[in-house]
């Protein structure tokens, strides 16, 4: 198998056994980490998505391609561009919205919005728009970060936006995972919230969207 393939199989398989050694080589191979992950280890969560899908894997085997998936993120993220030593750009409040435990995504927009001066204050996942507002008031960030893959988690940042108008708030929020589209956000968040509500389809374009908010 190419050193692509079998990035991709640690995922699909759920195993880690010669994992750090082929992200070793693929960090002389690739321009950046994040050209890893985005290219063989996503090919292969996408993989596990599709099977997951047609029944062919189970829940307990998906947590397996997951550890791999953050094993691989842990292992490459000294590795990434640390733009600024400082966390002076300004202040995010991150979370996976109510009712949804995937954070591999929200894990990588902390990652990579830290690594790029931003103060990230994570409330983790499950979160309720409740805790939401409490940490808002508290930290007073520039920026809150959404993130949810499930088709519920899109209607669930509805009703997040909904509840943080009533709350008075209306700083920024930006919008992102598998679920989630450019036109949700547009025609179905938005028109619920007094802020800017922005859809990044990557942590990437999470960062030129925050950069951008902070110029
Ligand atoms: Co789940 N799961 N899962 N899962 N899982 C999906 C999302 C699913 C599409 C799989 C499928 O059926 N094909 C499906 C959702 C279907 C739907 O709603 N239509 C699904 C399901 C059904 C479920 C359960 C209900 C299964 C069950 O229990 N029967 C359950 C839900 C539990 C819950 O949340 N209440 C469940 C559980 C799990 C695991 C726990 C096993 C595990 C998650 C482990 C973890 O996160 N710690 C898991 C996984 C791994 C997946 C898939 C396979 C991979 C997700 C992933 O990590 N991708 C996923 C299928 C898929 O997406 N192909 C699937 C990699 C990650 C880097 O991408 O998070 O999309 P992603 O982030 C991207 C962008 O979206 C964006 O940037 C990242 C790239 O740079 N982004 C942002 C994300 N958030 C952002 C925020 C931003 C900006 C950009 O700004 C704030």
């Amino acid at each position: 198998l190419s050193l692509e393939e079998r990035l991709a199989q640690y995922v699909v398989e759920g195993t880690k056994e010669g994992l750090l050694k082929d992200l070793s080589e693929a960090l002389e191979k690739y321009p950046t980490p994040l050209d890893i992950i985005n290219g063989p280890l996503m090919d292969g969560m996408a993989e596990v998505g599709r099977l997951f899908n047609d029944n062919q894997l189970i829940v307990a085997e998906v947590l397996q391609s997951a550890e791999v998936m953050k094993a691989s993120v842990s292992f490459l993220e000294p590795h990434m561009d640390k733009n600024e030593t400082d966390h002076s750009k300004g202040k995010v409040v991150l979370a996976t919205v109510k009712g949804d435990v995937h954070d591999i995504g929200k894990n990588l927009v902390e990652i990579i919005l830290s690594n790029n001066g931003f103060k990230v204050v994570d409330l983790g996942i499950k979160v309720t728009p409740t805790t939401l507002i409490e940490s808002i008031k508290k930290e007073k960030p520039q920026i809150i970060g959404l993130s949810g893959l499930l088709v519920k988690s899109a209607q669930q940042m509805v009703l997040t936006a909904q509840d943080l108008h009533q709350a008075n708030i209306s700083i920024p929020i930006l919008v992102g995972g598998a679920a989630l589209t450019r036109k949700f956000t547009l025609n179905k968040i938005k028109p619920e919230y007094e802020g800017l509500v922005l859809y990044a389809k990557d942590a990437m374009e999470g960062l030129s969207l925050s950069n951008q908010l902070m110029d």
